[in-house]
């Protein structure tokens, strides 16, 4: 009897011992939960890899990790991201962006109208709720969760695509300031994408989680998200593995695009200045932008850029004004771009300062400082929070995939991944509300 028991008993043994040489051995299983980032202006997928604990946040067929927020619809179906980017100019009453700003959101009818002047497309009112109207060969309205619905589809076909395997289950991150609605519809999204969500997570946290900080000893985590048109700013105070969001601020009118129209100022009155005229047609307004644009990029690793870009200005001929092709040359410093645009980086100190007082923490009780968002990549604003706190913030991830990062990690404790056993929780912030300044 005992016999048969050991006989049993080393069966068993041997079972295990199966099973812990094949997890040693087998390759590891591929993650089965994404995380998502579904971003105002750009989303991105990521996923865990249990094996070798790193997150790979995963790039198109060109390799590109981010894809614009962008859906465009036309008679012959719907696109997404890249795939609009010749839609825009042609088609831009049907070319939705932004919609973000509109998911699960009840709005006063005023303040639609005034908010549908902003955009090519027409956003219309259906009971409080932002809603899009779409003219092709056929008419129909498209909610803002469906335009998200489309995004996230094709981060899951790209996910599957890349890992091999159907993708089902996700964990999405919101901003901070997302209600239960907001956060409810960005569900519905995922859903309509044929995704269940895991978890919802604060994009904050997300980040903070990015640098690893769910892991370590901080208390106090300050978080400054610039993108492209805003800045937020979160205060986030972890207990045990839990963050809790303490305060929120920002400035929903400040971001890259205001310091490269400050560029773009310049550049128009240096145009004046040489040739008489500033740019007035519109593909050379237009090129004159990108090239701005480029330059302001360059200047954040080099220290000084030509602006280069050809133009036709008007000049007066024998027979009238006759467009006159030139180009225009113009060196721009890193110190020029920093001057043009002091006033606006100062700015982003106030709503760090009022977390900090609505946190009632001085700047000294901030452990770490983490940057998000594209426009954090200028030096210049590194420097100031740098000086501000008088310690350097943390810059190591890309700024503008450290939400994904963390989200990623955070699908992957969601999919039971070893080596994490460390899971971070949020503590819903129901009563807080973001201060804005603007
Ligand atoms: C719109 O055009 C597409 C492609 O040409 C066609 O497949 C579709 O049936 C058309 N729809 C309507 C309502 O005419
Ligand atoms: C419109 O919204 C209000 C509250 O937001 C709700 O009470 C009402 O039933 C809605 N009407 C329709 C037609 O959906
Ligand atoms: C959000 O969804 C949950 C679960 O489905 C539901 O209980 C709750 O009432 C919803 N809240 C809002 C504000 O829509
Ligand atoms: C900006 O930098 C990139 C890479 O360093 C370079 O390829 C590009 O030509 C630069 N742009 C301009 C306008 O010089
Ligand atoms: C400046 C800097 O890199 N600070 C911190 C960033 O976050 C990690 C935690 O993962 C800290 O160890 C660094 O010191």
């Amino acid at each position: 009897m005992a016999g048969e028991m050991s006989a049993v008993g080393s069966f068993i043994l041997a079972l295990l011992l199966a099973g812990y040489l094949g997890q040693q051995y087998l390759p590891p299983p591929k993650p089965k939960v994404v995380g998502l980032d579904l971003g105002t202006t750009f989303c991105s997928v990521g996923v865990f890899h249990a094996g070798t604990g790193e997150v790979e946040v995963i790039g198109d067929e060109e390799g590109r990790k981010s894809l614009p927020s962008v859906v465009s619809f036309t008679a012959t179906g719907i696109h997404v991201g890249h795939d609009v980017q010749d839609l825009v100019d042609s088609n831009p009453q049907n070319t939705i962006y932004d919609a973000k700003r509109f998911i699960g959101k009840v709005f006063e009818p005023d303040v639609l109208i005034s908010e549908s002047a902003r955009y090519p497309f027409q956003v219309t009112n259906n009971n409080g709720s932002a809603e899009f109207l779409i003219t092709t060969n056929q008419t129909f309205t498209v909610s803002p969760e469906f335009i998200g619905s489309q995004l996230l589809l094709k981060m899951r076909k790209m996910a599957e695509k890349h890992l091999g395997v159907p993708i089902h289950k996700a964990v999405i991150s919101v901003p901070a300031e997302f209600d239960e609605m907001q956060r409810n519809y960005t569900i519905r999204a995922a859903n309509m994408a044929g995704l269940d969500v895991l978890r919802v997570i604060n994009e904050p946290t997300a980040a903070a989680m990015a640098y690893g900080l769910h892991k370590v000893d901080v208390f106090n985590v300050l978080v400054v998200d610039l993108g492209g048109g805003t800045l937020d700013v979160s205060l986030l105070n972890k207990q045990g593995g839990m963050f809790l969001t303490r305060a929120m601020a920002g400035n929903n009118k400040l971001g890259g695009q205001d310091f490269s129209q400050r560029l773009f100022q310049y550049a128009t009155e240096r145009v004046r200045q040489q040739y008489g005229v500033a740019p007035s047609l519109k593909e050379d307004i237009h090129r004159l932008r990108q090239a701005v644009e480029e330059v302001k990029l360059n200047l954040t690793v080099e220290s000084k850029m030509l602006l280069r870009v050809p133009l036709r200005v008007l000049t007066q001929g024998p027979r009238g004004p006759v467009e006159e092709p030139v180009v225009f040359q113009e060196p721009i410093s890193r110190e020029l771009f920093e001057e043009l645009n002091t006033d606006l980086f100062q700015k982003i100190l106030t709503p760090i300062k009022t977390v900090l007082e609505e946190g009632q923490l001085s700047k000294e009780d901030v452990d770490e400082i983490v940057l998000v968002g594209g426009s954090t990549r200028i030096p210049r604003i590194r420097q100031l929070i740098a000086q501000y706190f008088g310690k350097e913030p943390n810059t190591s991830v890309d700024p503008d995939l450290a939400v994904v990062t963390g989200v990623a990690i955070q699908a992957g404790i969601m999919g039971g991944s070893w080596p994490l056993q460390v899971s971070a929780m949020e503590i819903p912030n129901r009563h807080l509300r973001k201060m804005n300044f603007s």
